[in-house]
């Protein structure tokens, strides 16, 4: 099951139109394909998505799910929208509602276990080992997890464990950390247990329907089996603007970017057909990812162009990530901002963002703000 309904309004202008795990991402790609990628590459074949909050990109990214091979006739994958009832709409209140109203979902194919993930993660992970280990262990719930730095260990739930991975301590997004070692916000349940724990929180009127903040609290109260599965690669979770940025800048690193180039764990997306890129004669592009349809007439150094994105001559592009066909006139300058979907960035405009700031997000309302205060082009 795949979470996908969060709000994201942490991601500010970059999820006023589109779903969190829809955001495109690293040049190709949208953040949820990493997750899509992880299941099919862990060989699980029957995927429940479950959207709320501006879903029309992300599903019609999904389509059939015929790129991640969940094209099936049996299980493949299926969005699950909050239903709406009798009475109405009915939303999701929490990650743990919205799994709790699926419950006829998951029944239909009487699992032993179910996983339970996120859309709006960058990672590469087997969820095969997660689950030998969760039946190794007997445990009701297996907890992915992962060392942070401790000046983020406050945006997760954070745990304590016993020698033998047992959880023993769990705290969510606690305002003084008592540990680094973070949830990541991936778990394997015991089905049955999940669904009691479900179904006695659906009537609970106190509880807010999280699985951070209700049901893994609730389970260890009650001594229940919970285990902490260590993974050791690269996880970020790209729910604020910095660490998007961050995520598409670990890219351009030369060893992660090979991880997009890894044949025994591909990732895979559903990007149309395009031209093939043209960098004209007096480019220069350095340490970046350039997709197909673009052109290039300036100079372009660490930043991820998306398709159809045209970068003109005299330009100096540098820390940036550029959204599907953002054009930037002639002479600008961008230094660590993110430009949305078919923004037009007039001639000579000079937007530079310095490091110990959060990259700014551009689209072409927020530029008009921008352009109206200076006065211009500057
Ligand atoms: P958060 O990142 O704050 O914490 P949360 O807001 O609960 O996660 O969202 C988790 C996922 O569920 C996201 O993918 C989001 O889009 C989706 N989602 C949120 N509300 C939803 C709803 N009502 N319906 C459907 N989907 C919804 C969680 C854990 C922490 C852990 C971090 C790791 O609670 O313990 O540390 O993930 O990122
Ligand atoms: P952010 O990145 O801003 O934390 P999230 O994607 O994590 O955004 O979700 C934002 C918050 O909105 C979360 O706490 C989530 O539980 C909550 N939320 C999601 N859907 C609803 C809803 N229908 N009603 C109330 N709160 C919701």
């Amino acid at each position: 099951m795949l979470l996908a309904g969060g709000e994201g309004k942490r991601l500010g202008a970059l999820t006023h139109h589109i779903a969190k795990p829809a955001v495109p991402f690293g040049g190709k790609y949208r953040i949820i394909d990493f997750t899509l990628s992880n299941c099919t590459n862990s060989n699980i074949q029957t995927l429940g998505v479950l959207t709320q909050y501006s879903p029309l990109e992300l599903n019609k990214h999904i389509g059939n799910g015929k790129p991640w091979d969940l094209d099936r006739r049996n299980g493949g994958v299926t969005v699950l929208s909050p239903y709406t009832g009798k009475t109405g709409g009915d939303w999701y209140s929490g990650t743990a509602d919205a799994i709790y109203q699926n419950i006829h979902f998951i029944d239909q194919y009487n699992p032993e276990y179910v996983l339970v993930i996120s859309g709006d993660h960058i990672y590469q992970m087997d969820y095969q080992k997660l689950l030998n280990q969760h039946k190794a262990t007997r445990a009701d719930a297996t907890i992915s997890v992962i060392k942070v730095p401790w000046e983020e260990a406050s945006r997760f739930g954070i745990l304590n464990t016993t020698d033998t991975e047992r959880i023993f301590e769990f705290e969510e997004k606690p305002a003084v950390p008592g540990s680094n070692l973070a949830s990541m916000g991936i778990y394997i349940f015991t089905w049955n247990t999940l669904k009691d724990y479900l179904l006695k929180d659906a009537k609970n009127k106190a509880s807010s329907h999280d699985f951070g903040k209700d049901i893994i609290p609730t389970m260890l109260n009650d001594d229940r089996r919970l285990f902490a599965y260590q993974f050791d690669g690269y996880w970020k979770d790209v729910g604020t603007v910095q660490s998007y940025w961050e995520a598409n800048m670990d890219l351009l690193d030369e060893d992660f970017g090979n991880t997009l180039n890894n044949k025994n764990w591909r990732i895979y997306t559903n990007d149309s057909n395009f031209p093939p890129q043209y960098i004209g004669s007096n480019a220069i592009v350095n340490h970046s990812l350039v997709n197909s349809g673009c052109f290039v007439y300036g100079k372009v150094n660490r930043s991820v162009l998306f398709k159809n994105v045209v970068v003109n001559s005299g330009c100096s592009i540098s820390e940036s990530i550029l959204h599907p066909g953002t054009k930037v006139g002639k002479n600008s300058i961008l230094e660590r901002v993110i430009v949305m979907e078919n923004t037009e960035i007039p001639e000579g405009t000079n937007i530079r963002v310095s490091e110990n700031e959060e990259p700014v997000v551009l689209n072409q309302e927020i530029l008009h703000g921008m352009l109206a205060l200076t006065g211009g082009g500057k």
